[in-house]
């Protein structure tokens, strides 16, 4: 029995550690699914080192047809975003928002200007210029994040086993922040639903 355990908890620290992709479907309180929702995974015995966030978006912000490109960018935490205006016209972007007040004054065609995003939570973007153009960038403080699809699902992939903390955060929740649950991760792939009370559309 004593061998077993110790084998195990060599296995545990030597070998590769156990972890699982987590799919989570957003789902608002009708059971449609919701995109753009940001869904993140955080283990409570807290993110293992050297595992930085797999991007595979550009940490971009365009202003293209007098609209920000995408509606929801997520960002690691530390990370410096671009805002090319793709426009003929000039956009003047900023943000009140608590994790990063900043704004980026008047600026043409084929110009941009960078941001870094030093602090965690939802950032909302909003040019002078033009009052329909709105955009969201979340700054996310572990690497297990992952915006939802059109068909409400986002994977988070290689999630250590374990407890861990599965949050959702939505430009539309009625709520002021994430929506947060407790999770169970094991080894294997797992499935979940959240549903969302969110506001109706905006109009953009
Ligand atoms: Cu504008």
């Amino acid at each position: 029995m004593k061998a077993i355990a110790l084998g195990l908890a060599a296995a545990l620290l030597a070998g590769p550690a156990l972890a699982g992709d987590i799919t989570v479907d957003v789902r608002d309180a009708a059971g449609k699914p919701v995109t753009n929702a940001v869904v993140m995974v955080k283990p409570a015995g807290g993110v293992p080192a050297g595992r930085p966030m797999r991007v595979s978006w550009p940490m971009v912000m365009a202003q293209q047809n007098i609209q920000f490109s995408p509606y929801v960018l997520i960002v690691p935490l530390g990370s410096s975003v671009s805002f090319p205006n793709k426009d003929k016209v000039r956009h003047h972007v900023y943000s009140f928002s608590a994790p990063k007040t900043f704004e980026l004054k008047l600026y043409g065609k084929d110009e941009s200007r960078a941001v870094i995003f030093d602090k965690p939570g939802a950032v909302s973007l909003g040019c002078n210029i033009h009052d329909s153009m709105i955009a969201f960038i979340y700054v996310t403080d572990t690497p297990f994040a992952m915006k939802s699809g059109i068909d409400g699902a986002a994977t988070v992939q290689d999630v250590p086993a374990g407890a861990a903390q599965l949050s959702v955060w939505h430009p539309n929740l009625k709520a002021r922040g994430p929506m947060s649950r407790p999770l169970a991760v094991t080894a294997a792939a797992q499935r979940t639903t959240i549903t969302l009370d969110l506001r109706p559309s905006l109009p953009r």
